[in-house]
């Protein structure tokens, strides 16, 4: 198990590490030594001991998002994280910039669910425990701190704050790591057409909601990858599509 999820890291890590300085080709070097920048002092160069199911560390170079998680008391008693819930790609490198909003201590521990329960069992042994590991911070009132992190598994994590009582009050958050997918998860959308232009090359589609535009349900003008397609295309026809974003243009770019 231990080796196959290695393998699994590794195999994910990869394509990442080809974007940036250093062209391996099957990585077993997992590089990210060059990291200065998050404030952990860390020993680096020994990677291995770094790589969780969760992920693990990243380099600042290599982020692709940065999320915003505050660290909330509500009026009610509970203690949250915003936001409550996360959804990340494998491959992302994500910078975790968090704020501690609230009037205690919190801390932002990011792990599996099951890792973090066996934490905060220690932690409720040893209240005086405070962590410091590459994939947690802890933050006193008003403070802010960042964590990067690469999620090369799927899986759900999670973060959460350890302390005594705080889990308990609300203080996690859920990380659903999906596969990246990428191209190969092409996703048809209904429409029907409203209108062809065979002149201007377009069409114009009453869509649903196109999801891997993110763009809501509504009528809109699209041009299509290829003239032929006009051809099969009529008003009043239902059809499914894809639609994609090319050079800042709408274009339809398949029809079943
Ligand atoms: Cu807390």
């Amino acid at each position: 198990m231990q080796l196959l999820s290695t393998a699994l890291i590794l195999a994910l890590a990869n394509p990442v590490y080809a974007s940036g300085s250093h062209t391996g080709g099957h990585g077993h070097e997992t590089k990210k030594t060059e990291d200065g920048s998050h404030g952990h002092s860390e020993g680096n160069g020994d990677a291995g001991h770094h790589e969780m199911a969760a992920g693990m560390p990243g380099m600042a170079n290599m982020v692709t998002r940065t999320i915003n998680v505050s660290m909330i008391e509500t009026d009610d008693g509970d203690m949250i994280f915003e936001p409550k819930s996360l959804e990340i790609k494998a491959g992302e490198t994500v910078r975790f910039a968090i704020q501690n909003k609230g009037e205690l201590e919190h801390e932002f521990v990011l792990d599996t669910v099951e890792k973090n329960a066996d934490h905060k069992k220690l932690m409720e042994k040893f209240p005086e425990m405070e962590h410091d590991d590459p994939n947690s911070v802890r933050l006193e009132e008003g403070q802010s701190g960042e964590i990067i992190w690469s999620f090369t598994n799927t899986g759900t994590f999670e973060f959460a704050c350890l302390i005594p009582g705080h889990y308990e009050a609300g203080m996690h958050s859920s990380i659903e790591v999906a596969d990246a997918g990428g191209s190969a998860a092409v996703i048809y959308t209904k429409g029907v057409v409203k209108k062809v232009s065979a002149k201007s090359g377009k069409v114009t589609i009453i869509h649903e909601e196109l999801t891997n535009l993110d763009m809501p349900a509504m009528t809109m003008v699209f041009r299509v990858s290829e003239d032929a397609m006009l051809e099969k295309m009529k008003a009043g026809d239902n059809i499914e599509f894809v639609a994609e974003r090319l050079k800042g243009k709408l274009v339809v770019t398949d029809l079943k």
